[in-house]
C-alpha cells in the first residue's frame, strides 16, 4: 500500500439531537433542533475521521432526509467502502457510484475517510483542497419571522454582533415588504441578499423580478431545482445577479447553469454535490467561466462548518459564506466554538478538519449509535 492508502476497520453512525438557539424558518418549514448524522471512520491503523451528513430531517430541501441517509449508509455505502483494501478518499466516489443519488450520504462518508486520511498525513483539509486564505468573510442567514418588526429586530441584533452581510429567507407572502423594511432599517450600504428556497412558480416571475429594486447583492434560488430556463429568464429581467443553490448538484450542473444564463453567482454546498472533491471541481468550473462562488450552509455543527471554512479558503470564493459563528446556531457546539472577528472566521489549520470533538457535548446530545464492521 502506498502511504496514503488505508483500510477501514469499522464505521460508526451517530445520531445527535442538537437544539438550535432559535427556531429557523424557511419556505420549507421550521426547525428548532438539528437532527445530525455523524459518520465516524476508524482505520486499521487507528486513525479516526469525522463526516457530518447535512441531510435535513425531512425531504424538503432535496429528496434526501436523515433517516434515509442513515439507511443507505448502513446497508449500501459503508459496506462498499469497508470492503476496499487500498482506500483513499479520492476512491470513495467510484466505490459508491453504482448506487444512484444519495449525494449527502456519500459526501459524509467521503469526508470521514478524507478526515482520517489527512489526520494521518498531518495535512489540513484547506491545504488539501488548495485553500489560499487564513480567514474568510462570513454572513448570516436570517429565517422568516411572524412579523416584519421581528425581522428588523433580528437583523439589527445580528448587525450589532458584527455580521456584515445579511441573507433573508423569503417566500410568497413574505418578500417585497419585509425586505424593503430591512433595507430601510439598515441603509443602502449593507450587503443584503434573499433566498427563496424554490418556493416560487413560473406565474410569479414578474413578482419575483420586483426584488430588483431593493439593491440586493443577489437573489438565490426562487424557482424549483430543475427550472433552469426560468431562472435564465429572471436573470434577463433583473440587474441583480441570480444565484443558484438547489439546482447545483455537480460540477457539470454548475457549468450547465452558468452557460444557460441561469445564474451569475453560485452557492457551493459540497454535500449537495456528493462531496468536497466534487465541490472543488465545481469551484474550478466556475472559475474557468469567470463566475464567483460562495459557501452555503446547512446549519452544520462545528465539524461540518470546519469543512466549509476549508472550502471557502479557495480563491474563487469571492462573497461571504453562510458560515456563521457557533453562537448563531448552538449554545454548546460539538467542537471548540467558532468565533467571528471583524466579520471573518479563521480557517482551521490542524490536520484534517482541524478540530476535536468535545466528548462531553457529544455524550449529552447522542440519541443513537450504530457500528458497521468489515
Ligand atoms: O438554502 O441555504 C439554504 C439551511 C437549511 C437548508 C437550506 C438552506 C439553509 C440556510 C442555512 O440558509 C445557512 C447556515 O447554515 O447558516
Ligand atoms: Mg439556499
Amino acid at each position: 500500500m502506498s502511504s496514503n492508502q488505508m483500510k477501514l476497520e469499522r464505521v460508526e453512525l451517530l445520531r445527535l439531537e442538537m437544539p438550535l438557539v432559535s427556531p429557523f424558518r424557511t419556505s420549507f418549514g421550521v426547525q428548532t433542533a438539528r437532527d445530525v448524522l455523524l459518520v465516524v471512520a476508524h482505520t486499521t491503523d487507528g486513525a479516526v475521521g469525522y463526516g457530518e451528513c447535512v441531510a435535513l430531517a425531512e425531504p424538503v430541501y432535496s429528496e434526501e432526509y436523515v433517516d434515509g441517509a442513515a439507511h443507505v449508509l448502513e446497508h449500501y455505502l459503508v459496506p462498499a467502502v469497508l470492503a476496499c483494501e487500498d482506500l483513499t478518499a479520492a476512491r470513495v466516489a467510484e466505490l459508491t457510484e453504482g448506487f444512484v443519488g444519495h449525494r449527502m450520504a456519500k459526501a459524509a462518508l467521503e469526508l470521514a475517510v478524507l478526515d482520517a486520511e489527512l489526520r494521518q498525513a498531518g495535512m489540513s483539509l484547506a491545504a488539501y483542497l488548495g485553500g489560499t486564505r487564513e480567514r474568510v468573510p462570513v454572513g448570516v442567514s436570517v429565517g422568516i419571522t411572524d412579523t416584519i418588526g421581528q425581522l428588523v429586530e433580528t437583523v439589527q441584533r445580528y448587525r450589532e454582533q458584527g455580521y456584515g452581510r445579511i441573507k433573508l429567507k423569503i417566500e410568497p407572502g413574505f418578500d417585497l415588504e419585509p425586505v424593503r423594511a430591512v433595507r430601510e432599517a439598515v441603509g443602502p450600504d449593507v450587503p443584503l441578499q434573499v433566498d427563496g428556497n424554490t418556493a416560487y412558480r413560473a406565474a410569479d416571475l414578474a413578482h419575483v423580478a420586483k426584488l430588483d429594486d431593493l439593491g440586493l447583492l443577489l437573489i438565490e434560488q426562487p424557482f424549483e431545482h430543475d427550472a433552469i430556463a426560468l431562472h435564465a429568464e429572471l436573470a434577463r429581467r433583473c440587474r441583480t445577479p441570480i444565484c443558484l443553490d438547489e439546482s447545483i448538484t455537480s460540477a457539470a450542473a454548475t457549468a450547465r447553469a452558468i452557460l444557460a444564463g441561469a445564474c451569475s453567482i453560485v452557492n457551493l454546498k459540497a454535500a449537495r454535490m456528493g462531496g468536497y472533491l466534487e465541490a472543488r471541481r465545481a469551484h474550478d468550473v466556475a472559475q474557468a467561466l469567470d463566475t464567483p462562488v460562495w459557501c452555503g450552509g446547512m446549519l452544520e455543527t462545528g465539524l461540518g462548518r470546519a469543512a466549509n471554512l476549508a472550502l471557502a479558503a479557495l480563491p474563487g470564493f469571492a462573497l461571504p459564506g453562510d458560515i456563521s459563528a457557533s453562537a448563531r446556531y448552538y449554545a454548546e457546539d460539538l467542537t471548540e466554538p467558532f468565533i467571528m472577528v471583524d466579520g471573518q472566521i479563521e480557517v482551521p489549520r490542524g490536520p484534517g478538519l482541524g478540530l476535536t470533538v468535545r466528548e462531553d457535548v457529544l455524550g449529552s446530545v447522542l440519541t443513537e449509535r450504530r457500528e458497521i464492521r468489515a
